[in-house]
């Protein structure tokens, strides 16, 4: 699918941060499998109710790409439904927002059945409020787990179906995460727990496989890992062995669509009620302070800003001396490895051994 990226600037917004943000939404274009044709920033004075770039520089688009050769446009900022549809009828070719997007990249890359339900909760609650009267022509929702571009079957559903669609979920999602719960509970009393957290891409399956010597999902896309998975990881050091439970999960980006955090609560709840949180960064990433900023930002969301934390910037096989010095220079209480070439690995183990028996004494 050959589709066009669209990023809206209102008035004095900081440019530089659009680009960023830009670049961002080529990763998840390219995770989505879609071919990028060109990006646009497009600056504009101010919203424009009906279709919220407004008419002239819908028009210029229009006439520049000859929209119909397109598949779709892929819209940065969170437009709404009608503004989705009057740009559709003008372009002629499928428009959906950054959001839409990520939806679908999960929709892809669930592979367990709670997964699957999580992400189907998800794009419902998602839906839901975009579906207007009795009886609407579903269109949009492209056939629920697994949709993909236009074309698909058109499916004639009401609210009052998707609504009961997810209650059903919600009930049996709400089942399974007791069960979750009541795990995570004896798990804690019995054993030392550690997750792994951080921005998408910054290699925390990478890292639990280095750790572990394990072979969890490792792939250069954004959300590569929407599960739990938890390995069991050995420390030794002078006052005797320890075992510890290190859980990997689903990563965090910029605006998380709060349908999706609602959904998958118990996904998160699962990584971050544990003893000792290891915070992954992309330490190659150019906007790698403003990630740490909204990972911390997402774990206070889900209540977990108050466990400890192992700040731990990944990937610096890849760094520059000099941009490593200043890296170290400026979190002196950080480690600095490499997932890949297993660099400083045995510091991050001595760590979690020193948390456990040093500073937390517990002894399972
Ligand atoms: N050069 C280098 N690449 C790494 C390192 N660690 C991970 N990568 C690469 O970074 C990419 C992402 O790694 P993952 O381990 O899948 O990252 P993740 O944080 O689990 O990502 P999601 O599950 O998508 O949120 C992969 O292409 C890895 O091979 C490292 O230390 N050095
Ligand atoms: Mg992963």
């Amino acid at each position: 699918m050959k589709v066009l990226l669209v990023s809206i600037i209102e008035g004095k917004e900081n440019p530089l941060l659009h680009q960023v943000a830009m670049e961002e939404l080529e990763d998840l274009t390219k995770t989505a499998g879609y071919e990028i044709v060109d990006r646009l920033i497009v600056p504009i004075r101010a919203i424009d109710p009906k279709t919220y770039i407004g008419k002239g520089k819908l028009e210029e688009l229009v006439h520049f790409y000859d929209t119909p050769h397109l598949d779709g446009i892929i819209i940065q900022q969170e437009i709404s439904a009608s503004q989705i549809r009057a740009i559709e009828e003008k372009t002629l070719c499928e428009v959906i927002t950054r959001t839409e997007l990520i939806l679908r990249i999960f929709a892809l890359h669930a592979r367990t059945k709670i997964a699957k339900m999580q992400v189907e909760l998800a794009q419902l609650n998602y839906l839901l409020p975009r579906l207007v009267g009795k009886g609407v022509e579903m269109s949009r929702i492209r056939g629920g787990i697994g949709m993909r571009g236009p074309g698909e079957q058109k499916l004639e559903m009401d609210r009052r179906l998707v609504r009961k669609r997810i209650y059903q979920l919600s009930q049996r999602l709400e089942a399974l995460e007791k069960g979750m719960q009541e795990r995570r509970k004896k798990r804690r009393k019995m054993q030392h727990s550690v997750a792994l957290v951080g921005y998408t891409n910054a290699g925390k399956s990478s890292l639990l496989n280095a750790l572990t010597h394990s072979q969890v999902y490792v792939e250069d896309q954004l959300f590569a890992t929407l599960d739990t998975t938890s390995r069991r990881l050995w420390l030794t050091g002078e006052k005797g062995d320890i075992q510890v439970v290190i859980t990997d999960t689903v990563g965090f980006i910029q605006d998380l669509p709060h349908t999706l955090v609602e959904s998958f609560r118990s996904t998160l709840l699962e990584t971050i009620d544990t003893d000792l949180v290891i915070h992954v960064v992309n330490s190659v990433h150019p906007a790698y302070l403003q990630q740490i900023e909204i990972v911390q930002k997402t774990l206070s969301e889900i209540q977990a800003e108050t466990v400890p934390q192992i700040l731990c910037f990944n990937k610096i096989d890849m760094l520059e001396t000099e941009v490593y010095l200043e890296l170290r220079r400026n979190f002196p209480k950080a480690y600095f490895l490499s997932a890949k070439t297993k660099e400083n690995l045995s510091l991050l183990r001595e760590a979690i051994y020193r948390f456990f028996v040093e500073e937390k004494g517990k002894n399972p």
